[in-house]
């Protein structure tokens, strides 16, 4: 029989900076304001359209995001930029994603009691890696001086679940006693701060889970993986295109489809019955009714996608007890969204009560984890 495998540790990294909706909203107005002046030839002629105006009332309902965390909040908001003047470091310096996941992972391994020699594997699980290779994952793991093996795994804004299971079947198969799973996420250089659609969407932050076999665990608050449960469904309504062939393709790098962009509504449609489904299939299969569950860590992309999703699932709305609510402060954090849910709401759960931890998004995918408090 397989080992226990539990979640002992958690640690979450705040960037330095905010963003408020006000703020966001007004130099996306001012870029608007310049752009319909530059070109206004082709707007009146009808071969441009004419950017419209943002509003921080819009954003707030459609979303239930306040305000967002920058990793570097210089030039995001100079109307001429649109983009964080994000310093490019040495080959021989820490990188930017490095440092952000250094930051989560060392309080994940305190909360954990555990240090460099518990882990065996280290899995940096995020929606982008700043580079192709080497992995962010053996920085961090040299960094920290963690012997075995690391690798990171784009998942979009399933990475983190989909990171989870992965170790927790490495802990289960034997080919690890620990592993940490990392999640830097820093969207800021992928959003186009100049679509109305989308500016608002995205904030940065770096979550961290250590997860051990249980017999080795020795922190206070201990989760035990009843099961984990991922499903993938290809659709091209979230998307990116940029990668490693804008190299050899003449059109522009930096064009709208080679930032985040999506339909927003279809997925809003698409994907809130999948969720509820998976969710409701997933705390089946480990035996457990809905009602028993009592705390849901939900993917953190939309607040009126949360609440359909649990009307869906319950037949009732949930408590913010039930079902914490963080995109306020931190808006999308793309797969640190439900992570940064349990970090924040987990240590009043007493032995035997139960959670769920749930992503969805980009792919489609749909991650779920289902633990037991110790
Ligand atoms: N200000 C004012 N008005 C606006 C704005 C704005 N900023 N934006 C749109 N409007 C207008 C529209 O033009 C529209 O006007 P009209 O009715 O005249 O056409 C009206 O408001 C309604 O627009 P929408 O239909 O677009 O509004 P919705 O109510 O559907 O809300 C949302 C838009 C918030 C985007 C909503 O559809 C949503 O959240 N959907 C789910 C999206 C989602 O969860 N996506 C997941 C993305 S994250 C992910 O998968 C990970 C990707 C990797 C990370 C990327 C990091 C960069």
């Amino acid at each position: 029989m397989s080992e226990a495998v539990v979640i002992s540790g958690v640690g979450l990294w705040k960037p330095p900076h905010v963003v408020t909706n006000k703020e966001l909203v007004e130099s996306y107005n001012a870029h608007a304001d310049l752009y319909n002046a530059q070109h206004a030839d082709a707007i009146a002629a009808g071969d441009a359209a004419e950017k419209p105006h943002s509003s921080e009332a819009f954003i707030e309902k459609a979303s239930g995001i306040k305000q967002r965390y920058a990793y570097i909040k210089d030039g995001i908001l100079d109307p001429e930029r649109m983009r964080p003047r994000l310093p490019i470091r040495d080959d021989s310096e820490l990188s930017h994603q490095a440092e952000m996941a250094l930051a989560s992972a060392e309080q994940a391994l305190a909360a954990a009691n555990a240090s460099a020699a518990d882990i065996d594997l280290v899995i940096v699980a995020c929606a982008y890696t700043q580079r192709s290779y080497p992995a962010i994952a053996i920085e961090v793991q040299q960094a920290l001086g963690i012997t075995g093996s690391g690798f990171d795994m784009l998942v979009a804004c399933s990475a983190a679940t989909f990171g989870l299971q992965r170790a927790h079947d490495a802990i289960a198969a034997g080919s690890a006693r620990g592993v940490l799973v990392i999640n830097p996420e820093l969207t800021s250089p992928q959003v186009n701060y100049g679509d109305r659609d989308s500016h608002f969407i995205f904030g940065d932050v770096s979550t961290s889970v250590v997860l051990q076999r249980a017999d080795l665990a020795t922190s206070t608050h201990q989760y035990e993986l009843l099961g984990t449960k991922a499903v993938t469904q290809y659709s091209n309504n979230i998307r990116s295109n940029f990668g490693y062939l804008s190299y050899v393709d003449d059109s522009n790098p930096y064009a709208a489809d080679k930032l985040f962009h999506q339909n927003g509504r279809s997925v809003f449609k698409e994907v809130c019955p999948m969720a509820a489904e998976h969710l409701q299939t997933q705390i089946s299969e480990v035996g457990l009714e809905r009602e028993q569950v009592r705390r849901w860590w939900l993917h953190q992309a939309n607040l009126n996608m949360n609440q359909l999703i649990v009307r869906r699932l319950l037949g009732r709305d949930a408590t913010d007890d039930e079902a914490p609510t963080v995109l306020d402060e931190f808006a999308n954090t793309a797969s640190a969204g439900s992570i940064i849910s349990f970090a924040q709401n987990h240590e009043d759960l007493v032995a035997g009560d139960h959670g769920v931890i749930c992503s969805f998004g980009a792919g489609y995918s749909i991650g779920s984890l289902v633990l037991r408090k110790r």
